[in-house]
């Protein structure tokens, strides 16, 4: 199948006893056993283990991203948590050196305390990346295009390393690019993750995550874990990741569109100084974009003042109208975000000063609307 089908009908199947066309939302914990350890259907004995709603989502991350295996977690961190579990002290992690707050908070806040070693690189250093690996480096950790920067990572550069050292996992959070624009097992990555919150969901009405693998036995690796630690995600926010699935190719083509026309809007205003959007040709990574992103640039774009002064991008904020201000990204609305003062405050100030993170640095998350109107709308506020 080609994506458009896949998001539709990827490993998804009528409802086996009444014929639903969508997988209803089994609000069940349990299920019955006919003797003793003999589930009456095999599959399903207790939700965490596995829930047919969310069995469905499963089936449909697995086909979306060309994997063989897909889990769905309670939240985005949940799922990179149950990555970092496979991990112990003394191991080592390199990871992108712009990431969303809530990782890095977690990787210096909980998996740092227990002795696991991270290295935060900018993995377009190939050289300084490749230095950095030794018999303790157990996973490389990437997001790309990365929040809120939009900085890109060569994948296929970074897997052809990793592939040489048979102990090292190399994950990519594809949040942003979303399987439409953007393939990482298929470019030789082992996991990819999503905060299911976004584009996978695409509406602003769940919080959930997935992890996608190629690898069978690290699939049931990743799924012993979830199991035995819990974090799975209910039934029905399930069916809302699925339902959001089903429209994710013609979402994230108007997100990419609509994307595109503020990127450009933003890069001819006086006020502004920098755009940072990968599909602007003075993106710095512009080639890589062009290569590993098939079909558009997506729909996140960042920017910051002429003047740098934090006042005016709080002024901006406060005077939007119909973009909303809030944290999140992702939803069919499209939504503005302050990084340093929000979604990004858990970074100690001096490390946001180090890679970019300015107070007058805006995010965009471009939503569905007309484009017209989104572009009155920035006028407007930036007047
Ligand atoms: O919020 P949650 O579903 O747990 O996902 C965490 C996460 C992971 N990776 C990326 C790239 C993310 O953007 C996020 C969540 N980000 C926001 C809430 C935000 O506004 O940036």
């Amino acid at each position: 199948m080609k994506f458009n089908t896949k998001v539709i009908h990827g490993g998804q199947h009528h409802d086996p006893s009444t014929g639903a066309v969508m997988p209803p939302v089994y609000q069940t914990s349990t299920f019955v056993q006919t003797s003793p350890g003999k589930p009456l259907n095999p599959d399903y004995e207790y939700s965490r283990a596995a829930n047919p709603t969310r069995t469905a989502l499963e089936h449909a991350l697995a086909s979306i991203e060309n994997g063989t295996r897909g889990l769905a977690f309670s939240s985005g961190l949940a799922a990179t948590d149950c990555v970092l579990r496979g991990l112990k002290a003394g191991d080592e992690v390199i990871a992108m050196d712009d990431l969303y707050g809530g990782t890095y908070r977690m990787f210096t806040r909980i998996y740092k305390e227990s002795g696991i070693v991270f290295h935060f690189v900018d993995m377009n250093d190939l050289e300084k990346f490749q230095s950095l690996i030794n018999d303790n480096t157990r996973l490389v950790w990437v997001e790309t295009p990365t929040n809120p920067l939009m900085k890109l990572a060569d994948i296929a550069a970074i897997a052809d390393i990793t592939k040489k050292h048979p102990n090292i996992l190399f994950a990519v959070d594809n949040t942003f690019a979303t399987p439409y624009l953007q393939k990482p097992l298929d470019l030789g990555a082992d996991i990819v993750m999503h905060s299911a919150t976004k584009y996978l969901g695409g509406h602003s009405d769940v919080i959930a995550g997935a992890l996608i693998v190629k690898d069978e036995e690290l699939g049931s690796q990743l799924h012993f874990q979830q199991f035995a630690t819990g974090a799975t995600l209910g039934p029905q926010d399930s069916f809302l990741v699925l339902r959001g699935i089903k429209t994710l190719h013609l979402r994230v083509q108007r997100h990419c569109e609509n994307g595109a026309k503020i990127a450009e809007f933003l890069l001819n205003h006086p006020k502004v100084e920098c755009v940072y959007y990968p599909g602007l040709p003075s993106h710095p990574f512009h080639e890589i974009a062009k290569k590993q992103m098939i079909g558009g640039f997506g729909g996140m774009v960042t920017f910051t003042f002429k003047s740098g002064a934090k006042q005016d991008a709080i002024a901006f904020l406060e005077k939007l109208k119909v973009f909303t201000l809030a944290e999140s990204l992702g939803g069919v609305e499209s939504l503005a975000n302050h990084p340093a003062l929000m979604t990004h405050a858990s970074i100690p100030e001096d490390k946001r000063k180090e890679i970019g993170i300015t107070d007058d640095l805006v995010r965009l998350s471009v939503g569905v609307e007309d484009a017209d109107d989104l572009i009155e709308d920035l006028k407007q506020a930036l007047a």
